[in-house]
């Protein structure tokens, strides 16, 4: 699968921020460390004993003006990292105020479950965003303590139960960026990603609009058969497909699934051959999914399959 973007790569004014302040730490923390290593390397040597003398070297009992200098230079270095913390911070954490949340972001084990609380679009895994404007998400669980984590975009943010966060989100240019879940949740926590697909603003405006279409459901054939056998197989008590009865929100929205890149947060490309093997027995590629295999004979995935694919 796709790498994590780097920390060094920041797309976002906030992730530039935080990759500068982490710089200077460095370098500062590493200069440091190679001046103390450079001295004690001299003086190990410098001062060796000498062979041809038993004496008991020169004992130096303190220095109080080098005293002074290395305590206030410390103290100076502290002191400068703090302030570009203090600076850091703004920039990372803008106020939020009383603004509403534009994003809620919910993690589940193991995938996100996103809404768009103003449009009304619910969709999972994959965080659509006009770039170069600020979002305000809010960061939620449903379960155990989940982390939303885009690196290239900004820091980390817990997602914990009963205690939501929030956070400013914005993307420089149009990409996508790849983020994961950064709190260990448990069996499939390291297949739990999270795309984020930053558009122009109308490419977002279109995709908002896609989103809200409810599609017809077939009544024949194949894909008529399959909306059939959603109903019947128990689907529906864990899936939403708008503009039917199935209105569940244990497991992501499926209704607008053609238009999302992955299956199973991330473990799958969308393709009809994945969502195949997908539904064949999701255990295999996800195992202690909280999908379970429904034991779906080959022509009866074909026919859900055939469904999904249909809703457009
Ligand atoms: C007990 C609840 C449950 C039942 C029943 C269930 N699913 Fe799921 N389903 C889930 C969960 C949870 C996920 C998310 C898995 C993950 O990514 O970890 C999921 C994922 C999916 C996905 C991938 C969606 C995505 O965006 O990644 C598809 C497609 C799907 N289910 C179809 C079905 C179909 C069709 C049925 C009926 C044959 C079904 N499910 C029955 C809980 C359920
Ligand atoms: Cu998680």
């Amino acid at each position: 699968m796709e790498k994590l973007g780097g920390i060094f790569n920041p797309s976002s004014p906030e992730m530039e921020a935080l990759s500068s302040l982490t710089l200077y730490t460095i370098v500062t923390t590493v200069g440091i460390l190679l001046l103390i290593v450079a001295a004690m390397i001299y003086i190990i040597i410098a001062y060796r004993k000498n062979p041809d003398d038993n004496q008991e070297p020169y004992q130096n009992f303190g220095n109080l003006n080098l005293e002074i200098v290395w305590t206030l230079i410390p103290c100076a270095i502290v002191a400068v990292l703090f302030l570009l913390t203090c600076n850091t911070m703004k920039v990372v954490d803008p106020p939020v105020g009383d603004h509403e949340p534009d994003i809620i972001i919910i993690g589940h084990q193991w995938w996100w479950e996103i809404r768009y609380p103003k449009s009304g679009v619910i969709t999972a895994n994959e965080l659509h965003i006009p770039a170069g404007k600020y979002l305000l998400a809010r960061i939620e669980s449903v379960d155990v303590i989940h982390d939303f984590w885009v690196p290239e975009l900004g820091r980390k943010i817990d997602a914990i139960p009963g205690h939501p966060n929030h956070m400013w989100i914005v993307a420089g240019e149009p990409g996508l960026y790849i983020g994961a879940c950064a709190e260990f949740c448990g069996a499939q926590h390291a297949n739990m990603h999270i795309r984020v697909i930053a558009e122009t603003e109308e490419e977002f405006k279109e995709w908002e609009k896609q989103e809200l279409v409810i599609p017809p459901t077939p009544r024949t054939g194949l894909a008529g058969n399959g909306a059939k056998l959603f109903q019947e197989k128990a689907c529906m008590n864990c899936h939403t497909i708008m503009g039917t009865a199935a209105a569940a929100r244990v497991g992501p929205n499926l209704t607008h699934l053609n238009d999302r890149q992955t299956i199973g947060a991330g473990v799958l490309t969308n393709t009809p051959e994945n969502l195949n093997k997908w539904l064949t027995n999701p255990q295999k590629y996800k195992q202690g999914s909280l999908m379970p295999n429904m034991k779906l004979s080959p022509t009866e995935v074909e026919a859900i399959v055939a469904y999904l694919e249909a809703l457009k």
